[in-house]
């Protein structure tokens, strides 16, 4: 029996400028997700969208960050969703921004630690999100959660990070943006950086492999973060950060379709669609179909042939 999709909405734009993230919920559903896993035969429990908790006010000395407790609000909800999410099933964060996952990743990996299992991360994006509040020149908080997830200082004023992710726990696997001060925390750690030279160098399949033999050899549970902006613009425009030269369609179904053959993904955020900068919901769709591939749905259903 396959595991229970556990859908969990999180309409928050708190994390950056642009309105419209917010919508980014509604959007998948509308889109069929529900319906598509469902054909896949997965059972499906969608458990609506989570209202931020109430938080007391916090504080941050860098002026330029904004919505700090509304971010901090809805950390604290999904982190609990996720964690609860993780006893029932298989956990899909419907975004909302990037900031959504302070609070899913955190969720996810305090449930690893209860059953003894290390986390792993893939995060798929333009941007390697390794702000800290004191970096960030933006305020924009969509920018930060890899160095939340990876310990770094900085973050006085959320909880601390459960159990932050050893450096060679976590790829990042897209890049193609990043700014000064990310660059230089990033180049004094382990952490796999699968920028776009590399993948056009290599490929998909052998850097991706690096990195999920590595999730398989410790048992790992892998969480999957998809940033819209992963995917070249042209093919996903409903997004306020895009960033020339992104994944193709096939490149991103293939990485869909590695993870799926491996059998390690544990739980996954779609995050940044904002369908107000959409064209008839059609990167809504997309994120649906890579979705359907990370799922098992195939175009040519042979005898497994899992590479891992
Ligand atoms: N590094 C830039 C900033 O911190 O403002 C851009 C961040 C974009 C973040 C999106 C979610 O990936
Ligand atoms: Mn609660
Ligand atoms: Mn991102
Ligand atoms: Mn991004």
């Amino acid at each position: 029996m396959s595991k229970t999709c556990i859908l969990i909405g999180a309409p928050i734009d708190d994390g950056q400028k642009r309105p419209g993230c917010l919508m980014g919920p509604a959007a998948y559903r509308v889109a069929g997700l529900a319906s598509m896993l469902g054909e896949l035969g997965y059972p499906v429990e969608d458990r609506g969208d989570v209202a931020p908790h109430a938080v007391e006010p916090g504080n941050c000395a860098n002026p330029a960050v904004h919505s700090l407790d509304a971010v901090r609000a809805w950390s604290a909800s999904l982190a609990e969703a996720g964690k609860a999410a993780m006893q029932d099933g298989f956990p899909i964060f419907l975004g909302g921004d990037h900031s959504l996952s302070l609070g899913s990743v955190a969720g996810v990996t305090s449930h690893a630690m209860e059953i003894g299992r290390p986390q792993f991360l893939l995060w798929l994006d333009a941007h390697t999100d390794f702000h800290t509040p004191m970096t960030t020149q933006s305020g924009n908080l969509h920018g930060t959660p890899v160095a939340y997830i990876a310990g770094r200082d900085g973050f006085d004023a959320f909880p601390p990070f459960p159990a932050p992710l050893p450096a060679e726990n976590i790829c990042l696997f897209g890049i193609r943006s990043v700014d000064s001060q990310e660059h230089a925390a990033l180049i004094e750690r382990d952490i796999a950086i699968k920028d776009m030279r590399v993948l056009d160098e290599h490929g998909i399949v052998a850097p991706l492999r690096g990195f999920l033999d590595r999730v398989k050899a410790a048992g790992g549970m892998l969480h999957v973060s998809l940033d819209v902006d992963f995917l070249d613009p042209t093919i996903a425009p409903a997004v306020g950060t895009t960033v020339p030269g992104g994944a193709t369609f096939r490149e991103a179904h293939l990485v869909m379709e590695m993870l799926h053959e491996t059998g390690l993904v544990t739980s996954l955020d779609l995050v940044e669609l904002n369908p107000f900068l959409d064209e008839r919901g059609r990167t809504a769709r997309l994120m649906v179909d890579l979705t359907a591939s990370l799922m098992g749905r195939k175009v040519f259903d042979r005898p497994t042939r899992s590479y891992a």
